[in-house]
């Protein structure tokens, strides 16, 4: 299924035609997937359009090009304004934000650093990632058979472009298997992630998900999860997860911009709990669109466009 377009791109700092967004095949990403992004969601709640995290994500950005030793040529605010002026301009209440920084056209060859840092903000209307019934419903996943980026390899605390090569492995297989997704272990054989999902146990009551050490993106939403929890009262640690524990748990689930809060109802054809959407999930998540569609803003996360 195709992107759905809309009028403008802003690329480099003017706003350009959708069509017109093209980047020349000799540009250093294209070859060696030196790309920086942030996936936001800009939702439409009681009290307006308003972009989930806005700061924490744009700050995500510039670490992961720090790790990089790149530098992305404009300031927080400005990218901040960027992203405003993209929705403005596209005329959106609600939309995914893809903010992306790259190394551009200009020497070839490995060395990056006669090639540009290019940032580009792209906005387009994106439904429910994992399909229409999985908040409530659930979805049935895999344990992947590919492994998260090992340590000290690709940093995965950066979200950069190349890391979603193993990502893709991870999705392709669980598609190909008939799955919605994969839960990838580390190198270490302890639970890490989803292919673009942080990942989530239930047990006796309490939460538990695994640490940065286990090659996981520290995700926002994952952020924001524990918060709600806390509010909730509800006990919440991280922990290094052996694969088996997920087969056992009570409830599990990935969390995600673009997967908000995905309840897991299978796990290699193996019924999680009850198989049906958990009483914890269901509290976080109604928490967590009490904020992104109530307008309720407690932590100050919403930034109004
Ligand atoms: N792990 C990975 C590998 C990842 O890509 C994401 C986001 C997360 C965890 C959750 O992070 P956060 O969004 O900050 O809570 N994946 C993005 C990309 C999805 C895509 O297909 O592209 C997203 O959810 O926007």
């Amino acid at each position: 299924m195709a992107v759905k377009k809309v009028e403008k791109i802003w690329m480099n700092g003017s706003l350009i035609n959708w069509d017109e967004a093209k980047i020349h095949v000799l540009s250093h990403v294209i070859h060696y997937g030196s790309s920086w992004f942030e996936g936001i969601r800009c939702y439409e709640t009681k009290r307006g359009s308003a972009i989930f995290r806005l700061d924490d994500h744009l700050i995500r950005l510039v670490n992961s090009a720090k790790m990089y030793r790149s530098e992305i040529p404009y300031t927080i605010p400005e990218m901040e304004q960027a992203i405003k002026d993209t929705i403005k301009a596209n005329g959106l209440k609600s939309c995914y934000i893809r903010p992306i920084a790259y190394r551009g056209y200009g020497d070839v060859g490995v060395n990056p650093f006669g090639c540009p840092v290019d940032f580009t903000v792209a906005v387009w209307e994106w439904g429910k990632y994992l399909g229409a019934e999985a908040l409530e419903k659930g979805i049935d996943v895999r344990f992947a058979s590919w492994n998260r980026n090992a340590a000290n390899t690709i940093p995965t605390m950066a979200k950069a472009g190349g890391n979603y090569m193993n990502s893709q492995l991870i999705k392709m297989e669980a598609i190909a298997d008939g799955y919605a997704e994969g839960i990838a272990l580390d190198v270490n054989g302890y639970v890490s992630e989803g292919s673009g999902e942080n990942i989530f146990v239930v047990k006796d009551g309490k939460i538990f998900t695994p640490p940065f050490i286990n090659s996981i993106l520290p995700g926002i939403t994952r952020a924001s999860v524990m918060q709600l929890a806390k509010d909730a009262g509800i006990e919440i640690s991280e922990m290094l997860i052996p694969r088996e524990m997920i087969y056992i748990a009570d409830e599990v689930f990935f969390t995600g911009t673009a997967a908000e809060i995905t309840p897991i109802r299978s796990v290699d054809r193996m019924k999680i709990g009850t198989g049906a959407l958990g009483d914890v999930t269901r509290e976080l998540q109604k928490r967590f669109f009490a904020v992104v569609e109530g307008g309720e803003d407690p932590h100050g996360w919403l930034n109004f466009v």
